[in-house]
C-alpha cells in the first residue's frame, strides 16, 4: 500500500514509555479491592477473580528474563485511534520478557477467537503499523463473547496455538466480557490469563482508577478541528445555523470536550437534560430562545453541538427505549416485520404512556428506535438523526415565536454528524504514547501471572515518562445493571458528572458563548513541533486533574 509522507515520517516516532516500564519491572501489590456496588452479588458471581489487589509496576534494578509466552490479541467494538500501538506495545513487551514469545491476532473481533480465524503478528507485520490509525491490522467486530460454548470453542484454538494469555482491547462491554472469560478460564483451570485494555473514543470507560480510555484524545481533536472550521465558515458567511451531532453513544464526554475546545454557541449535555427532567420540547425551547436572541442582535447564525445519545436521556424517551429494549429482546421476530406491521405491533405492546410518546415522534425517528440493537443490546444511537429532529422542531417553535412577536429573523439550518471521521485518525502524540504503554504494560501483567486485570496508566496529565503503570482488577469496576431484560454484572459506564470540573467550567461559560460568538479554531492535530501545540491533554483531563 502506498504511504503518505506523514505516514512515513510518523513511522519513525518512538512512543515514550513511563520510566517505571523502561527497563525491567517489579510488581508491587496494593490492598484487596471490592466492586463499586452490589459487592455480595458480584463476589458470588466471580469467586476466583473478585477482591484481587491493585498492582503497581516499578523499575527493577535486577535484570530478569521471563519465560517465553504465546499471547493472543483481539480488537473489540468500534475503532479508536491508537489500537495499532497497543498491539505494537504488547509485541515489544512480550519480546522484552523473552525473545521467543509469539503474538497471534484473532481476526475481526471476538468472533475470530470463536471461529478460529487468526494470524501470527511477526516483527515484519508489526513494523508496518507503528503509530498508524485504524484497526485494520487484524480488524475488529462486535460479536459478544458471553456464552460458555464460545469460551470453550475459543479455548480449543488457544490450546492448539499454545496461547496462555489473551488481551482484549475494548470498551466497557468488551472488558466486562473479558472479566467473565477470565473467571471461567480460572474456574476450569484452563491455564489462560485474560487481560483487558480500555478503548473507546466515547470516553465513558473511566473511573477512579482508569483515568481515560484511549482514542478519546485524538477523536475529539479531529472533531474539534472540524467544528472550528465550520465555525469559521459560519462566522464568515453569517447565514447558517449548524446542528452538529457528535458520537459518544450514551455519554456526552465527546460533546463536552469539543465544546471546551471550540466554544460553540450551544452545546446540549444529555446528563443535564436527564437531571433536570427536561422534555424534548424543553431542549427545543432552549435552543430556539438563543436563536431568537441572537437574531435580535442581527446574528442569524450559530453552532449547536448535540451528543448522539441525547434522545435516551429525555426521561419520557428513556422509558420508551427501556420498554422497547425488553420487548425486542423477548420478541426477536418483530425485527423481520414490515415497517407498518412493526409499528402496529410496537404500539399495541407498549404501555399507554410509552405508546403515546412513540406515536408523537416523526415516523422516521420512531422507526429508528426499533432498528436492530447492537450485540450488547444497545440502541444504535448513531443511526438516529437527532440533529435533524431538533432543527425541525426548533424551526417550528421559531414560527410560533414569530406569530407571538418574539422572533424576527431567518433560520436556515445545516446538519452534520461527526463520528467515523475521527475513529481511525493517526493517533495524537498522547494516544500514540498512551496506547503503546497500555500494550507494553499488558505484557508486564501477563508476565506477573495475573488474570482478570485491566492495563492501567495513571497521572496522565504529566509527561508520559512520569505515568504510573499497573493493573486494576476488572471486577472492581462492576455493578449490577439491567441488560436484555435481565440483571447482569457490568462495568459501570462513566457519564458526564454535573458536579465535575469539566462540566462546571462549561456551565460557567455557556451563557457568554451563546451570545458573544467566542469561537476557538483549534486546527489540525500536530505531530511535530512545540509541546504546547503537540502534547496538550484533553480539556477534560486538564480540568479533572490540574484545575484544582
Ligand atoms: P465502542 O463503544 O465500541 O468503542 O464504539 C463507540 C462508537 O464509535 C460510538 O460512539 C458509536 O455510537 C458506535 O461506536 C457506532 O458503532 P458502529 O461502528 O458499529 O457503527
Amino acid at each position: 500500500m502506498k504511504k503518505s509522507a506523514l505516514q512515513i515520517a510518523r513511522a519513525a516516532y518512538q512512543p515514550k514509555l513511563p520510566v517505571d516500564l523502561s527497563g525491567f519491572v517489579k510488581v508491587v501489590e496494593g490492598e484487596p479491592t471490592q466492586s463499586v456496588a452490589d459487592q455480595e452479588e458480584i463476589k458470588a458471581l466471580f469467586p476466583n477473580t473478585y477482591g484481587l489487589p491493585e498492582l503497581r509496576f516499578e523499575k527493577n534494578p535486577v535484570q530478569t528474563v521471563g519465560k517465553p509466552v504465546n499471547v493472543g490479541v483481539i480488537l473489540s467494538g468500534g475503532q479508536a485511534p491508537g489500537g495499532h500501538n497497543v498491539i505494537c506495545g504488547l509485541f515489544d513487551g512480550i519480546k522484552k520478557i523473552n525473545k521467543s514469545s509469539r503474538l497471534y491476532g484473532f481476526l475481526m473481533g471476538p468472533g475470530g477467537l470463536v471461529d478460529h480465524k487468526y494470524v501470527e503478528l511477526t516483527a515484519e507485520v508489526i513494523d508496518e503499523y507503528r503509530n498508524t490509525g485504524g484497526f485494520d491490522i487484524i480488524g475488529s467486530g462486535r460479536t459478544k463473547l458471553e456464552k460458555q460454548e464460545q469460551f470453550d470453542k475459543g479455548l480449543e484454538i488457544l490450546k492448539k496455538l499454545d496461547i496462555t494469555a489473551l488481551v482484549i482491547i475494548g470498551g466497557d462491554d468488551s472488558n466486562t466480557n473479558a472479566a467473565v472469560l477470565a473467571e471461567y478460564y480460572k474456574q476450569i483451570g484452563a491455564g489462560v490469563q485474560v487481560i483487558g485494555c480500555p478503548k473507546t473514543i466515547d470516553g465513558d470507560l473511566k473511573n477512579e482508577v482508569i483515568e481515560a480510555s484511549f482514542g478519546f484524545d485524538t477523536a475529539t481533536k479531529v472533531y474539534s478541528e472540524l467544528i472550528g472550521n465550520i465555525q469559521r465558515d459560519c462566522f464568515s458567511a453569517k447565514k447558517y445555523w449548524h446542528f452538529i451531532k457528535l458520537m459518544g453513544r450514551s455519554a456526552s464526554h465527546i460533546a463536552l470536550e469539543c465544546a471546551l475546545q471550540t466554544q460553540p454557541n450551544i452545546c446540549i449535555i444529555s446528563e443535564e437534560v436527564e437531571a433536570e427532567n427536561q422534555t424534548l420540547q424543553d431542549v427545543v425551547n432552549y435552543i430556539a430562545d438563543i436563536v431568537a436572541r441572537r437574531a435580535a442582535n442581527g446574528e442569524n447564525f450559530g453552532t449547536v453541538l448535540i451528543p448522539e445519545g441525547l434522545i435516551e436521556f429525555i426521561p419520557a424517551m428513556k422509558n420508551l427505549i427501556g420498554q422497547l429494549n425488553d420487548l425486542l429482546a423477548k420478541n426477536p421476530e418483530v425485527a423481520t416485520l414490515s415497517p407498518a406491521e412493526q409499528r402496529e405491533w410496537v404500539l399495541s405492546h407498549l404501555t399507554e404512556k410509552n405508546a403515546s410518546v412513540y406515536a408523537s415522534l416523526p415516523e422516521g425517528v420512531a422507526r429508528q428506535l426499533t432498528l436492530d440493537r447492537d450485540p450488547h443490546g444497545n440502541v444504535q444511537v448513531s443511526l438516529i438523526e437527532t440533529e435533524k429532529l431538533l432543527s425541525e422542531m426548533v424551526a417550528r417553535r421559531l414560527e410560533e415565536m414569530r406569530k407571538e412577536g418574539k422572533y424576527n429573523g431567518k433560520f436556515s439550518a445545516l446538519h452534520h454528524f461527526f463520528g467515523y471521521e475521527g475513529r481511525c485518525a493517526a493517533p495524537s502524540n498522547f494516544d500514540a504514547d498512551y496506547c503503546y504503554a497500555l500494550g507494553y504494560n499488558a505484557a508486564m501483567l501477563i508476565n506477573a501471572g495475573v488474570t482478570g486485570y485491566m492495563s492501567s496508566l495513571r497521572n496522565l496529565t504529566a509527561p508520559s515518562v512520569q505515568w504510573l503503570a499497573g493493573g486494576i482488577p476488572i471486577t472492581m469496576m462492576f455493578n449490577m445493571e439491567r441488560r436484555h431484560g435481565e440483571m447482569k454484572p457490568v462495568i459501570q459506564k462513566a457519564l458526564v458528572k454535573l458536579d465535575g470540573k469539566p462540566f462546571q467550567r462549561f456551565a460557567a461559560k455557556r451563557a457568554d458563548w451563546a451570545m458573544s460568538t467566542s469561537y476557538v479554531f483549534p486546527g489540525p492535530i500536530q505531530y511535530f513541533g512545540p509541546a504546547e501545540v503537540c502534547d496538550q491533554p484533553t480539556r477534560t483531563l486538564y480540568y479533572e486533574q490540574l484545575d484544582k
